[in-house]
């Protein structure tokens, strides 16, 4: 069976994971999973322990699941677009941008999905959002300093990097913690993925729709249909 992504709404990071499928143009599936829900049961531990998404099911019945190892494996499938040739300096760089986003980039927001998700209690959410915007802004700072006369993250084009930062990039609005105007180089990468065709998909497969997009998608599957196909 093609490759599965697995991705988690509402607002996952796994979007960007559907963006670079969409980019790669092969044939793919995608699992609905409802967060937190439908992470708890057994049947999700047994793909993925940490019961989080994404997960990516290969043709091989390996489950792999952390962004940064998904998209890498995407990349890899075609270096020539997606990634770069191992051994090149674009290579390092992309490796060097993906530990960025998903470490500095997306724990800038932590603090505000937990006063998003924690039971109400206004004073600690104050502290909490108040933090969450202050590293947000950090965040965007340095990612704006490192575009500066750049069109894309890496290189001179595209790669999974540009569509992990398509995914974490709309929490800022999401949360409404920071003007993103305020960051020119940002802005003007956000704007030109905003109106990308795999990010157009991405948002309206999340949304419950039935979108086209590239052609590559090959329809939903369970969990229930995917445990045979799971390697031991
Ligand atoms: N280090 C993981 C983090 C994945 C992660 O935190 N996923 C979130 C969604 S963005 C999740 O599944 N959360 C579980 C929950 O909400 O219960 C990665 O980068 O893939």
């Amino acid at each position: 069976m093609e490759p599965v992504l697995f991705y988690g709404v509402p607002q996952g990071c796994s979007f960007g994971s559907i963006v670079a499928l969409e980019w790669l143009g092969q044939p793919y599936r995608l699992a609905r999973i409802n967060m937190p829900e439908d992470m708890q049961s057994d049947l999700y531990a047994r793909f993925n322990p940490v019961r989080e998404t994404p997960v990516l099911l290969l043709e091989n019945g390996l489950s792999l699941s952390e962004s940064a190892a998904i998209l890498s494996n995407i990349a890899a499938r075609a270096p020539d677009r997606l990634g770069y040739p191992a051994g090149s300096v674009e290579h390092e760089r992309l490796n060097q941008m993906l530990a960025f986003l998903n470490t500095t980039f997306f724990a800038a927001f932590s603090p505000l999905w937990a006063a998003y998700e924690m039971a109400e209690n206004p004073p600690v959410q104050r502290v909490l959002r108040d933090q969450g915007r202050a590293l947000v802004a950090k965040a965007h700072a340095q990612l704006d300093a490192m575009l500066e006369g750049r069109d894309w993250l890496v290189g001179s084009r595209r790669s999974v990097a540009d569509a992990y930062l398509s995914g974490l990039a709309r929490w800022a609005q999401y949360h409404k913690a920071v003007d993103q105007a305020a960051y020119p180089n940002l802005s003007r990468l956000l704007r030109k993925l905003d109106s990308d065709p795999a990010v157009i998909f991405a948002r309206a497969i999340e949304a419950g729709e039935q979108p086209q997009g590239s052609g590559s998608f090959r329809g939903h599957v369970t969990l229930e249909e995917l445990l045979p196909k799971l390697a031991a």
